[in-house]
């Protein structure tokens, strides 16, 4: 095993906190906190990250603080290379569901010296309608911070508590930055944080549109989430028995929208990609990258495998994920060159290949509500006007009901905040297929509702659901969506 060990490069005592940030989970700690700890190094500055959580992980918020911020990521290249990079750019760390701490988070993010909020908080933790966009105002959370604007327990209602503050103490407003998988992500925080603002106080809501920055931002790395056994294969690799260890792939990608009124880190220096208009790279992440990921997730599964690197050993799970990129979502790429596509697409294979990951396909099939809209459907729309071949991507709604389903009958969870009402969904009495589909295309939240009424489309889900249920090999009908060409098939 070749083991690269970088050292970190700065001293936590020369910088002040810039930058707080909700969400402390291992992407975090392994992607945006990297990126400013390679841009401290060669710039300095107070551009140091405070860093909270506010609904679960305390062990970790504690193990942190005990640790002095310092926490190892180890990057695997492959089984036989990997980088161990010490990480020191988290200078305080907050656990906000503690009321005291929560009070301490606000004064941070309050403060003068806070010019940026960043977010990862997961699709669901924006608490937005996945297919419009608009703000779930019925529910609970949001009902709270509502009504309680002075002690709020989402990311929207702590960042507008924290610009009414800086509002009444004359501070110019922080940009909010958000780092989730989601399409316009800088449109979808600010249409999250005005509708929370407008239902708490007009005026608020009118100075937050006028004042704050919502750029946006793409962010790409593979960081699973660590079991026991990856502890310990971590151990045996490398020796390291830190609890706050994060283990992700070599590659990592950040394209920023460049808008930032009180200023930001030189990220650029760090390979930050620093653009007037991150839309082409996000739509291209989404669909090929996260859109093949899901596919896995659900296809995978029911094929009986359980990580990625291990379903892309099968030849035609792979040739099946290349045909959706390339002959499926490229042509709703129009702007992108098709070599450029090409080598993404092949780049993205390689990076699945990556069996020291032992990313498991569990995770990536959680929250599929909320992931789905923006991975698969927004293309598949236009697959349908352009009457491309689609039948990859609906192999793939297909095997997500399945799997909603199976999950439903043997009363398991899918980890999903719609799972209620898609088990309700999938369980209720049907004469055929047909209506099952249909009925499951009418969930607004989820599926645009131009696909409610597309009887061809319905025809073709209900006919993949059929098969699926007569337990047709999988990798049969992942063969036979490679060989169609248009959406006749
Ligand atoms: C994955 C993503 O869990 C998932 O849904 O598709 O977390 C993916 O690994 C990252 O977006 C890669 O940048």
């Amino acid at each position: 095993m070749d083991i690269q060990q970088i050292p970190s490069a700065i001293d936590p005592s020369q910088h002040q906190v810039g930058l707080v940030h909700i969400g402390l989970g291992a992407f975090h700690r392994a992607h945006q906190a990297v990126y400013l700890e390679k841009t401290l190094a060669q710039h300095g500055g107070d551009w140091m990250i405070a860093s909270a959580n506010i609904r679960s992980n305390y062990q970790l918020v504690e193990q942190l603080k005990a640790a002095n911020y310092s926490y190892p990521v180890v990057e695997y290249t492959d089984s036989q290379h990997l980088v161990v990079r010490e990480i020191k750019a988290i200078k305080q760390a907050f656990f906000a569901k503690d009321q005291q701490e929560r009070q301490r988070l606000l004064a941070q993010m309050s403060a003068a010296s806070t010019k940026i909020v960043t977010l990862t908080v997961t699709e669901k933790g924006y608490y937005l309608s996945p297919s419009s966009g608009d703000l779930l105002l019925e529910n609970p959370a949001v009902l709270h911070d509502i009504q309680h604007p002075d002690d709020p327990k989402t990311a929207l209602g702590l960042i507008v508590n924290a610009l009414k503050q800086r509002r009444a103490q004359g501070l110019p407003a922080f940009a909010v930055l958000s780092c989730d998988n989601m399409p316009h992500n800088g449109i979808r925080t600010k249409n999250a944080v005005l509708g929370m603002a407008s239902a708490q106080d007009s005026s608020l809501a009118t100075w937050i549109e006028a004042e704050v920055a919502f750029p946006s931002s793409m962010v790409d790395r593979i960081v699973p989430a660590l079991s026991a056994d990856d502890l310990q294969k971590i151990e045996a690799d490398t020796g390291i028995t830190t609890p706050t260890v994060v283990k992700c792939e070599a590659f990592c990608q950040w394209v920023v929208e460049d808008n930032f009124p009180l200023g930001r880190p030189q990220w650029e220096s760090a390979g930050v990609q620093m653009v007037q208009d991150v839309s082409i790279y996000e739509t291209m992440k989404l669909r090929m990258l996260n859109g093949s990921h899901s596919l896995l997730a659900y296809l995978g599964q029911l094929a009986g495998y359980q990580t990625v690197a291990h379903a892309m050993e099968n030849t035609t799970v792979r040739a099946f994920l290349e045909h959706y990129m390339q002959q499926e979502v490229a042509p709703t790429l129009p702007t992108c060159k098709p070599q450029e596509l090409m080598a993404y697409s092949q780049q993205l294979l390689t990076r699945f290949e990556n069996d020291s990951l032992q990313h498991q396909l569990s995770q990536i099939a959680m929250d599929g509500s909320q992931k789905l809209p923006q991975r698969w459907l927004s293309g598949l729309i236009e697959q349908q006007q352009k009457q491309a071949s689609s039948a990859a991507t609906e192999l793939g709604i297909a095997g997500w009901l399945f799997y909603i389903q199976q999950a439903a009958q043997q009363k398991t969870s899918i980890n999903d905040p719609l799972e209620a009402e898609l088990f309700a969904l999938v369980l209720a009495q049907y004469s055929n297929s047909f209506e099952l589909v249909s009925a499951c295309l009418a969930q607004q939240d989820v599926f645009p509702p131009i696909m409610m009424t597309n009887r061809s489309l319905i025809t073709r889900l209900a006919s993949l659901f059929d098969a699926l249920q007569r337990k047709e090999s999988l990798l049969d009908l992942m063969q036979s969506a490679c060989r169609s060409t248009n959406n006749n098939h």
